[in-house]
């Protein structure tokens, strides 16, 4: 295939997609070669991925590359956290689970039983979510699938493994599991061991950039690439991915990689692993270069994307609509109703607009009705969270913030960046949209040797992506009603 064209597998919780990235000096094209649906499917014990059907995705698209004239290298990133176990012959034992089932309720205090919370942070410097890969493991203790496993594969490594026939863990997803050393860079023996996690189940680390094998002969037969295509490590983590891509041109920038997930924060040189930045519950993740993504998960479009699941099941098909919601939601009542989006019922798959509700009567608010109020609702708090977490982020860095930039799919939601340079009082700058796919697509163009360091890659992506500015309001009603708004909501406890 051609030296300068890169195959970006990004899997993402609610669509995957194979994009095509071609770099060179000032170059930096994105197309699309294949897109397909992810769509989780309940089984009686739970919740979990349909990995075959993503993995037949992942397969279509490299077919669809090669149609397109081919590629120098393959790379695969995905959601965090999950897993699927490899028994004694190497064979996938069982689907794996979604994080959003509710197997893991109660696991966390199992764990801490054992390695308190206060030290579990002091080593991972994880945020807590119920979800973390360390919480799934306590929730299967003894269950006969994880006696019978031997190999313990994050989806990304799972995917690279079924294309490749290699075994590894990737280090930006590895940090994402709750049994990694945040200082160190490399799995916590010691929580290993005072868990009883079998330490043979971890993979040997690898780091982004490094090669992870050729495409298997079936693999490139099947999609028509050439025989022994490289398989490059990326920042498996779509988060670690998206930050690659962040078009900062300085320093004093955050970042709020907006999809399903909001991941609020700054990038780092060292983690802080204080006791208030455990309370405040912010997460020291890899990044690439040994960086660190000190952040702070926030529920995110997700309350969006599920209210339009529900509307749509509801046979609402209109409001199913994305622009025409988001209209409606322009021209609602401003601060009519703020929930706080990272209250633990909002977590699971289900009725979202009930659940606001709820949330609003539960409050002692007025519970937003139409479509339209409850979209403005869900972007109004979000807006304010991204204004609170970034706050935090800068208070327990010691760092200012001078501008924001929002990348993901929320970066189309000309709404939601407007509320967040509002609400935040900091100009934002929105996209790349694909962030994800060309962080991917960056790291492998750089162990190709064709981009150089981090800024330079940033630099790249500012000068041929398309961004949009938004600038904050600077009247005092405006910046008065958003303080307002801000005092009103009263977050729970995050991690007491
Ligand atoms: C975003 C993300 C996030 C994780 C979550 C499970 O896609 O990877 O960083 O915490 O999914």
């Amino acid at each position: 295939g051609p030296r300068d064209v890169f195959a970006a597998v990004d899997l993402g919780a609610t669509s995957g997609r194979v994009m095509l990235g071609r770099v060179g000096p000032g170059i930096l094209d994105l197309t699309e070669a294949h897109r397909f649906p992810n769509t989780p499917v309940r089984l009686p014990d739970g919740l979990r991925w349909d990995v075959l059907g993503l993995y037949r995705g992942v397969l279509d698209g490299l077919r669809a590359a090669a149609r397109a004239g081919g590629v120098a290298s393959v790379g695969v990133d995905t959601w965090g956290v999950d897993y699927g176990l490899l028994d004694a012959d190497g064979a996938l034992l069982g689907a794996p689970f979604h994080y959003r089932d509710p197997r893991t309720d109660g696991a966390a205090e199992a764990v801490w039983a054992r390695v308190g919370r206060a030290e579990m942070y002091r080593v991972t410097g994880l945020q807590y979510l119920p979800f973390n890969t360390v919480f799934q493991l306590a929730a299967a203790a003894g269950s006969a699938q994880l006696e019978a496993a031997r190999t313990l594969l994050l989806m990304p490594d799972l995917m690279v493994h079924w294309l490749t026939g290699t075994v590894g863990a990737e280090e930006t997803n590895a940090s994402t599991t709750g049994l990694f050393d945040a200082r160190a860079g490399s799995w916590s023996k010691d929580v290993l061991d005072r868990l009883g996690v079998d330490p043979g189940l971890l993979p040997p680390l690898r780091a982004p950039g490094d090669p992870a094998g050729e495409l298997l002969p079936h693999v490139a037969e099947f999609t028509g690439l050439d025989a022994r295509t490289p398989v490059t490590t990326v920042a498996s983590h779509d988060t670690a991915s998206a930050v690659v891509a962040v078009p900062a041109t300085a320093q004093d920038f955050a970042y709020l990689s907006c999809g399903t997930w909001s991941l609020a924060g700054l990038e780092l040189d060292a983690p802080v692993l204080t006791e208030a930045s455990r309370a405040a519950d912010f997460t020291n993740e890899r990044g690439v270069d040994g960086t660190i993504r000190f952040l702070r998960n926030i529920m995110g479009l997700w309350l969006l994307e599920e209210c339009r699941r529900s509307w749509a099941a509801q046979g609402r098909g209109p409001v199913a609509d994305l622009p025409e919601l988001l209209s409606l939601a322009a021209r609602a009542e401003p601060f009519a109703a703020l929930v706080d989006p990272d209250a633990p019922e909002f977590l699971a798959p289900g009725d979202m607009p009930a659940r606001i509700r709820a949330h609003c009567r539960g409050t002692g608010q007025r519970a937003p009705e139409t479509p339209g109020a409850v979209v403005r609702c869900v972007l109004e708090s979000l807006a304010l969270a991204h204004r609170r977490t970034l706050r935090q982020a800068a208070e327990l860095a010691g760092r200012d913030i001078t501008r924001i930039h929002l990348v993901g799919g929320g970066a189309r939601n000309e709404l939601l960046c407007r509320l967040t340079a509002d609400a935040t009082g900091l100009p934002v700058v929105a996209g790349p949209v694909e962030a994800t796919a060309l962080g991917n697509v960056l790291v492998q163009a750089r162990a190709a040797g064709l981009v150089g360091d981090l800024p330079s890659t940033r630099r790249l992506v500012s000068a041929t992506q398309p961004l949009r500015h938004y600038v904050p309001r600077k009247d005092p009603a405006g910046r008065a009603a958003w303080d307002a708004a801000a005092a009103r909501i009263e977050p729970s406890p995050r991690n007491p």
